[in-house]
């Protein structure tokens, strides 16, 4: 039996995204938090970042980088489908959940801490754009349960980590921008009920 162990910090996509993928292929793990901003520099001196992961005593940071290795290591199931095609649709919707929702995350937490400032949202158009993401999400998921397949992959977790997250940090504006899109709050059900270990 393999020694894993992640750290990272909990309210975090990234760290969600890897617990998903350690749930889904049923590994247990230690799992340890940081309690202060020096432990990111101290676990991860290359960048400073987590989450990162060690199996074995082998140590790779990067949500993305982990999911590789967790799929080298440990197949059943594969994160991605075995159709090259299906596969690099997977992991190119896992780039632009990173991309689209980060931005997003900081800017609305930004605009939060200006409007408490008394000054004006850094960004007012936001929730319209947001709402735009959302139906671009709805689109590539059609009717399929899962993006591009019938069994979750790295694509569902990417979004789901990152949706779930953003239900519960953002405010109610965002939040009901969400609840309208029923296929994706169906979608993260559907990845909740498997990943949540
Ligand atoms: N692309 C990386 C992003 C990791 C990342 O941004 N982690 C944040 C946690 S939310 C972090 O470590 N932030 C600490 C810092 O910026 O100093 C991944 O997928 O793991």
């Amino acid at each position: 039996m393999s020694k894993i162990v992640l750290y990272g910090p909990i309210a975090a996509p990234f760290t969600r995204k890897v617990q998903g993928a350690l749930a889904l292929k049923k590994l247990p793990y230690e799992f340890i938090e940081p309690q202060s901003p020096e432990d990111y520099r101290r676990w991860n001196p290359e960048t400073g970042l987590l989450p990162l992961i060690d199996v074995d005593g082998d140590r790779v940071h990067d949500s993305a980088h982990i999911l590789d290795l967790l799929d080298a290591r440990f197949p059943d199931p594969p994160l991605v489908a075995s159709d090259p095609k299906v596969a690099q649709s997977q992991r190119r919707l896992e780039q632009w959940a990173e991309a689209a929702f980060t931005f997003y995350w900081i800017h609305y937490l930004r605009g939060l801490v200006n409007a408490d400032e008394g000054g004006p949202p850094s960004h007012p158009g936001l929730a319209g754009e947001f709402a735009q993401r959302l139906d671009d999400l709805v689109n590539f998921l059609g009717a399929r349960p899962f993006f591009y397949a019938d069994l979750p992959g790295r694509a569902d977790l990417a979004v789901w980590s990152y949706l779930s997250g953003l239900r519960q940090a953002v405010g109610p504006e965002v939040a009901d921008v969400m609840e309208t899109r029923v296929a994706l709050i169906e979608h993260s059900a559907r990845v909740s009920a498997l990943a949540n270990g």
